[in-house]
């Protein structure tokens, strides 16, 4: 069957806020070429259609030339508009085109969008590949695909029909490697702060993390499933060599969760001597020295850790169960060994104050962290937090899906403990407190690692201007 996966129509004005649109690029999504590779191994001919790259009208025209006979369309809620738009245009071009979609947007709240799009055929809820794979087999055979587990469609007479549960994917190893081949590699580009040089390739080397964070969406549980880290080093090894690949960057939830596995992914790195710069996310609880040297020594340059705040109390109301102590302790281990790290933090937590808000800035100056990013909260559909604030805890939420993005030009949730300002001036006051430090541009300025850096320093630089322009203006506006 000839199928296009498609990412809907997007740019940077979609999700980030004006001030750092400069810095943005765009990655390939890792979950659509996962479900590229297995429908291509089953014999289904695939077009990857990439949204920042093209228009509404363009990419319509391609599925057309394409003679598409199934559309499948990634979704996260913030980008629905675009893809129900999208889904609506190409039932006109071809009302027997099989559409489907899938994604975190798609699995958190499949009963919304159902009912959104009569354009949309079905859902493919959670970890994709079995079921869009028994899903195309059967529409490509013209079978009935209602008893396949993990989908949601509407039965002949509108009625909303949802199939048995699909079990997560025993063993990570079964799946093929993602089909980067069928992306235009050579027109992507990361943003500018998320990594040392180019070319970078991102990789997934497990699903799912023990925490409990309750604003974070967890599709894949907390039971952690681990690739097997030999093949992890032959993917990359094919970056290598196919795309002279100089970078890794780990989508990985909770990459140092299980310290064996890591040993074993860092000797194989080594034992191949296989030269590449590698990152990773990780929990601060679960480093030591001992594992962070062996990181250090097979090519991590960057850990990620998520501090979110530098007040005790608003980590509990998260659920981080993580303490600040730990956090400092992780980090200056981290930087100890030689691997900088890159430090997020969140405004607008529950129950949290201006004043709190200040003293998150100073953990994050007392850290200091290589890179950092500061977001407003938001709470996605399918998380604890968002849940609370939709039986009215918490604070106040747009319904407006495109509203809900961390990097917007406004908060979409305020909590009843400050205001939407509020957190937008935390956002702004951090960026400037923490950039302008002649120690730290010192430390940037020495420690710059490619000249891709250099041109992310001259983004973020702009970046910074157009936030101390907004701060200054603020502080003169008369207020009321
Ligand atoms: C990698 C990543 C990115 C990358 C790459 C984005 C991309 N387009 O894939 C970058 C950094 C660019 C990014 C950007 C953003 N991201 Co992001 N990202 C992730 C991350 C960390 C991993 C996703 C991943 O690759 N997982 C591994 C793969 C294998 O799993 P998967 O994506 O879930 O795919 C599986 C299923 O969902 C399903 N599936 C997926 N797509 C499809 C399509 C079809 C047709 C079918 C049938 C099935 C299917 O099958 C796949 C295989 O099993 C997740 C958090 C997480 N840990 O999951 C957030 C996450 C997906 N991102 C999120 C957000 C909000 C964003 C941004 C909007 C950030 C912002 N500005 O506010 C932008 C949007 C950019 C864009 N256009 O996509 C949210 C989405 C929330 C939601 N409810 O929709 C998440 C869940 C993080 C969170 N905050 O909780 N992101
Ligand atoms: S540690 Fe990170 S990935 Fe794990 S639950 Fe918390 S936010 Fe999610």
């Amino acid at each position: 069957m000839r199928v296009a996966l498609v990412v809907p129509p997007w740019g940077p004005d979609d999700i980030r806020a004006k001030d750092t649109r400069g810095i943005s690029g765009c990655w390939p999504t890792p979950g659509l070429q996962y479900i590229a590779a297995v429908l291509r191994d089953r014999g289904h001919e695939i077009i990857f259609l990439e949204g920042f790259f093209y228009t509404n009208e363009k990419m319509r025209k391609m599925i057309a030339d394409f003679k598409a006979e199934a559309v499948g369309v990634y979704v996260i809620s913030l980008l629905w508009e675009q893809a129900s738009t999208f889904l609506n245009d190409i039932k006109i071009d071809n009302p027997d085109v099989f559409t489907f979609i899938g994604g975190h947007g798609a699995t958190a709240m499949p009963d919304r969008l159902m009912a959104e799009c009569d354009s949309l055929d079905t859902i493919v809820v959670g970890e994709g590949e079995i079921t869009a794979g028994e899903l195309i087999d059967a529409v490509a055979a013209g079978e009935d695909y209602s008893k396949i587990p993990g989908l949601i469609f509407k039965d002949s007479s509108g009625k909303v029909v949802r199939t048995a549960a699909r079990p997560m994917i025993q063993d990570l190893d079964d799946l093929p490697f993602p089909a980067v081949e069928l992306c235009e590699m050579e027109r992507y580009w990361p943003s500018f702060e998320q990594v040392s040089t180019v070319p970078a390739m991102q990789m997934i080397g497990s699903r799912g993390c023990n925490g409990s964070c309750i604003y974070c969406y967890k599709m894949y549980g907390r039971h952690i499933r681990l690739r097997d880290p030999v093949k992890i080093v032959d993917e990359i090894e094919g970056y290598i060599k196919n795309y002279g690949v100089r970078e890794i960057k780990f989508w990985d939830e909770h990459f140092t969760h299980d310290h064996e596995h890591v040993y074993k992914f860092c000797e194989e790195l080594l034992k191949r001597k296989i030269n590449i710069r590698w990152w990773v996310s990780c929990r601060a609880d679960s480093v030591d020295k001992r594992l962070l040297r062996s990181m250090k020594a097979a090519g991590c340059w960057c850990i990620n850790f998520g501090v979110e705040s530098g007040v005790q109390k608003n980590l509990d109301v998260l659920l981080k169960f993580e303490s600040i102590d730990r956090i400092r302790v992780a980090i200056k281990l981290a930087h100890s060994v030689g691997i900088k790290t890159h430090t997020t933090y969140i405004f607008g937590i529950p129950g949290e104050t201006f004043e709190e808000g200040l003293e998150t800035i100073d953990f994050a100056k007392e850290l200091s962290s290589f890179t950092v990013e500061f977001f407003p909260i938001t709470p996605f559909p399918g998380t604890p937090l968002y849940k609370g604030v939709m039986q009215g805890k918490f604070g106040k939420m747009s319904s407006a899906l495109d509203d809900q993005g961390m990097l917007l030009d406004r908060p979409c949730f305020v909590p009843f403990s400050m205001t939407a300002d509020n957190i937008m001036e935390l956002r702004r006051l951090a960026y400037i407190k923490y950039f302008f430090r002649p120690s730290f541009l010192v430390y940037r300025i020495t420690n710059l690692m490619s000249p891709f850096q250099l041109k992310a320093m001259y983004y973020g630089a702009w970046s910074l201007v157009q936030m101390l322009g907004q701060q200054i203006e603020k502080l003169v506006k008369p207020k009321g």
